[in-house]
């Protein structure tokens, strides 16, 4: 099914004139309301009008997290307050948060997209869909929710936290559909077990998963313990929230991006420079829609790449392939570049390995040092010494003979790494 036939089926001469038509009237906006954008265009020496094509974008610059953070809180919307109805922030690591604001129409339009993205997951009308993204400032839970409304799904809020609860509501209410990110489906699965419910015999048949990177081989592992399927959405909060992008249910192999509402580029994150289709880099977003907060060629550091063959599904939105990761947590262990999730899907093809596992970054003798701690079943854990030395051995041979790094593996026993109700933290770096 989809939800909106006439946009997301579009042909893409027709897709490429709404772009370019939606993107000249957000450049006029922005130049003529927020300071920002007017002195980084004429600093570029491009006014709006000079904006003839699609390419034409390529002459403007960049924006950052941190013109966001430098505009803090209000200075980068696009409309006065009294339109906003909605602020939402992203939680920074360090220092104050990014803030966005949404008007009527924005919430809109986000309901509307968060509305395709489960029709495209297979959701709809009937279905009972157990909200576990955390709602308040957090996009996640409220993005969710609206869109679950918009389709005329029941929504559970369940938000975060509470598991033990989260599973009898799910038991109980007959939840058909989970909203939360890939690592809490299997906590939830993990908690279930312990309660000595089977979570497989619920009424669960689709998982909305994201707002952090997974592998494929963990979504086999959660398709497995929870018995469902599991579809990855994408989405972050300086462009909207969920529903930037998702998998379709047909295909679940690569996530539409909505591009009647965003211009997605790919660039090489060092240079700056745009890659054709199908080239790995870094994911540039420009809103043309979005009426309180604009967002020109926003630099994600997401890491994927664009795909633009045709989807069986039948949409005419090009596909993310599956994030590799953030170029912010790509890890460099003596020259050699990686993202947690290549190791992750090293750690999943060893057998006994269970799929919980954190990175321990460290300096020694002016060498980047790496250990990857990670959870083995009970049996491995009580057996001999011998045993957990010989699986120890093979984890690090396959890590090194596959990504080419040398680390140390330590196994730890079952629910040992701590688990965590949203964004996994994968990766601990003491160097700093
Ligand atoms: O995580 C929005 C969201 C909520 C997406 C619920 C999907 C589901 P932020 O907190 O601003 O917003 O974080 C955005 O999370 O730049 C990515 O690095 C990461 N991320 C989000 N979805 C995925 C995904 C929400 N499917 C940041 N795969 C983004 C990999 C993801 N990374």
């Amino acid at each position: 099914m989809i939800w909106n036939a006439e946009f997301e089926t579009l042909p893409r001469e027709a897709l490429a004139s709404l772009q370019l038509k939606r993107l000249q009237h957000t450049l006029e906006r922005v130049y003529a309301t927020v300071p920002f954008y007017r002195d980084a265009f004429d600093q570029a020496k491009v006014k709006p009008e000079q904006v003839k094509t699609l390419q034409d974008l390529q002459r403007l610059p960049f924006t950052l997290k941190q013109d966001m953070r430098d505009n803090y809180p209000y200075g980068l919307f696009a409309v006065p307050l009294e339109q906003i109805v909605r602020l939402h922030a992203s939680s920074g690591t360090t220092g104050k948060p990014t803030v966005v604001g949404y008007t009527r129409r924005d919430i809109d339009m986000w309901s509307e997209l968060m509305g395709r993205s489960f029709t495209a997951a297979g959701v709809g009308r009937g279905d009972v869909i157990h909200n576990a993204y955390g709602y308040g400032l957090f996009t996640g839970g409220l993005g969710a929710h609206y869109g679950a409304e918009k389709i005329g799904a029941a929504v559970i809020p369940m938000s975060g936290g509470n598991t033990k609860k989260q599973i009898m509501i799910m038991q109980d209410f007959g939840s058909t559909v989970i909203t939360c990110t890939p690592s809490y489906s299997l906590y939830l699965a993990e908690a279930a077990a312990e309660e000595g419910l089977d979570i497989r015999s619920f009424a669960l048949r689709v998982g909305i998963l994201g707002a952090e990177p997974w592998s494929e081989s963990i979504r086999q592992e959660i398709e497995q313990k929870l018995n469902i399927k599991a579809i990855d959405i994408y989405g972050l909060s300086e462009i909207l929230g969920p529903g930037v992008a998702i998998e379709c249910i047909e295909a679940q192999n690569g996530l539409h991006i909505w591009e009647d509402h965003f211009i997605a580029e790919i660039i090489d994150p060092v240079t700056g420079q745009v890659l054709p289709d199908g080239e790995e880099g870094e994911l540039v977003i420009t809103t043309i829609t979005k009426e309180g907060i604009p967002m020109i060629r926003y630099r994600t550091r997401d890491i994927t790449r664009l795909i633009s063959e045709p989807c069986i599904c039948g949409r005419s939105h090009r596909r993310l392939q599956r994030m590799s990761g953030r170029s912010d947590d790509m890890l460099i262990i003596r020259g050699v570049n990686v993202f947690p999730s290549q190791i992750e899907s090293v750690l999943m093809q060893v057998e006994g390995v269970e799929p919980h596992y954190q990175l321990i970054v460290d300096r020694e003798d002016n060498l980047d040092s790496l250990e990857v701690q990670v959870e083995v079943t009970e049996d491995i854990f009580s057996d001999e010494v011998r045993i957990m030395q010989g699986l120890s051995d093979r984890i690090r041979h396959e890590i090194k003979s596959l990504l080419n790094i040398t680390c140390k593996v330590r196994l730890v026993g079952p629910k040992t790494i701590t688990r965590s109700e949203g964004k996994a933290k994968r990766v601990i770096d003491q160097r700093r």
